[in-house]
């Protein structure tokens, strides 16, 4: 039988959901318990990610969830947000998996590919058939992607491709890239690389301490040689890139929050029940103040996903309103997996509590897709005026 999820509530967060975002969040709330928490914790011991789960993940409409047509279910940005959180309570990984696949794959062919392209590969994205990847980091250019030294060169019918992308989820699972490279006449666009392309190959980063139910691959181009048709038509420069990460940067904003719900819900309940000095941890008033303070942190947090949902579906959110987002639920989430931690004692060193992978985790999820230090210089530039990136 499913145990009963109370999910924190302090400020009535749940009347502002309509019935279907409720059903949409119930659905993959079911579904992380039942289908993934039983199974995670021996993926995170062996590093291997559950790709058994991806077909599942499809069945309920996951992937791409808030795009319109070609099988994509067409959801709304909070819908899309509450998927991201339940699949986040579950594991960064998973999580991550999603938006890889529908925020910075499917989306860019969405928004930036020929009629083509989309026919040809959004169904089979959506199917969960055909797994994505994104590259755009490379060894020397994380932060400052513009430093990229990947390079597209047109050759008659074809574009060539030199260079090699780092820290790549999916990298070596993926069907298709999403490559990011430096044209001839300067400017940054996107191609979809298949991965039997000759030149193309995909090895996987060893000895991850966190993010271990996730692929994460290197990924190397030598005169990868691609049809020109395989150049995403509406890339016009770097900027492409950063609308992509606008999405993922969202996503990830309601996934901070399932991390820190996780880990306080089992804070909460280990406080209960375990007993010293002869009384239960929770009524000792250190233990509280954590578990205060975890709780303050999750609610702002909601207010400030579920605002940020609503501006998008408006088409108000700006860059600067999600890296906000992101940057404040993530960094909720790794205070939250520590003081977990902490009010678990020596059980939370443990992986049969999920405390400590998600600590582990969350230092991934605090460096990609722009580290906290970025997301802080982009809202410090849209506060000030001034650009502090170099
Ligand atoms: P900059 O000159 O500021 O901008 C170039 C053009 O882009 C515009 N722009 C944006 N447009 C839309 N959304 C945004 N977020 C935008 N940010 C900038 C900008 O207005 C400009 O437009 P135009 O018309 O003037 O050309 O570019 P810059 O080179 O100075 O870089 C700015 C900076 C540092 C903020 C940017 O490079 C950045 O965000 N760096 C962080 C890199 C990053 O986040 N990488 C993530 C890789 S993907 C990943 O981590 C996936 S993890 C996936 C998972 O497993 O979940
Ligand atoms: P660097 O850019 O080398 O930064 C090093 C340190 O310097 C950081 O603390 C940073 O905050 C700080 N710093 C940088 N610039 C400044 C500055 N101007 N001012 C002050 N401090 C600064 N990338 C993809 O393209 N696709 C993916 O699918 C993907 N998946 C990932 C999965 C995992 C598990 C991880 C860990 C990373 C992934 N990444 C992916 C890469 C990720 O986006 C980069 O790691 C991230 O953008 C930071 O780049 P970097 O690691 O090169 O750090």
């Amino acid at each position: 039988m499913r145990r009963p999820f109370h999910p924190l509530d302090l400020f009535a967060v749940e009347e502002l959901l309509s019935d279907e975002e409720r059903l949409v969040r119930d659905t993959v709330r079911g579904f992380v318990t039942d289908r993934v928490l039983p199974i995670i914790e021996k993926h995170f011991r062996d590093g291997t990610f559950p790709r058994h789960l991806v077909p599942e993940m499809a069945r309920l409409g996951l992937l791409g969830s808030n795009l319109h047509g070609y099988g994509c279910a067409g959801l709304n940005s909070v819908a899309y947000g509450l998927i991201m959180q339940e699949l986040e309570r579950g594991d960064s990984g998973l999580r991550s998996f999603v938006s890889v696949q529908g925020a910075l794959c499917m989306y860019p062919i969405h928004a930036f590919g020929s009629d083509e392209q989309k026919t040809r590969w959004l169904p089979r994205m959506a199917a969960g058939e055909v797994i994505g990847c994104f590259g755009l980091t490379e060894p020397d250019a994380g932060s400052d992607p513009a430093s990229m030294k990947t390079r597209a060169v047109r050759r008659g019918p074809h574009y060539v491709i030199d260079g090699a992308k780092a820290w790549i989820t999916n990298g070596s699972i993926a069907d298709v890239v999403v490559a990011w490279a430096r044209c001839d006449d300067g400017s940054i666009r996107g191609f979809l690389v298949e991965r039997d392309t000759p030149g193309f190959s995909a090895r996987d980063h060893e000895g991850k301490f966190s993010l271990r139910a996730s692929v994460t691959s290197e990924l190397v181009f030598q005169e990868c040689a691609v049809p020109a048709s395989n150049l995403l038509p509406g890339t016009t420069g770097l900027k492409s890139a950063l609308l992509c990460l606008n999405q993922a940067r969202y996503g990830i904003a309601w996934g901070g929050l399932g991390s820190a719900l996780a880990v306080y819900d089992e804070a909460l309940a280990y406080a209960k029940n375990r007993i010293v000095f002869g009384k239960p941890v929770a009524s000792f008033q250190l233990q509280q103040e954590k578990l205060v303070f975890m709780a303050s942190e999750i609610t702002k947090g909601q207010l400030l996903a579920l605002r940020l949902g609503r501006l998008k579906d408006e088409g108000k959110a700006t860059p600067a309103q999600i890296s906000l987002g992101k940057r404040n639920n993530v960094w909720v989430a790794r205070e939250c997996a520590r003081l977990a931690r902490e009010i678990l004692g020596a059980v939370g060193i443990a992986d049969e509590f999920q405390a400590g992978r998600h600590m582990a985790n969350i230092e991934s999820v605090y460096t990609y897709e722009g580290t906290h230090d970025i997301q802080t210089l982009i809202i410090g530039e849209a506060i000030t005026g001034y650009p502090a990136f170099s």
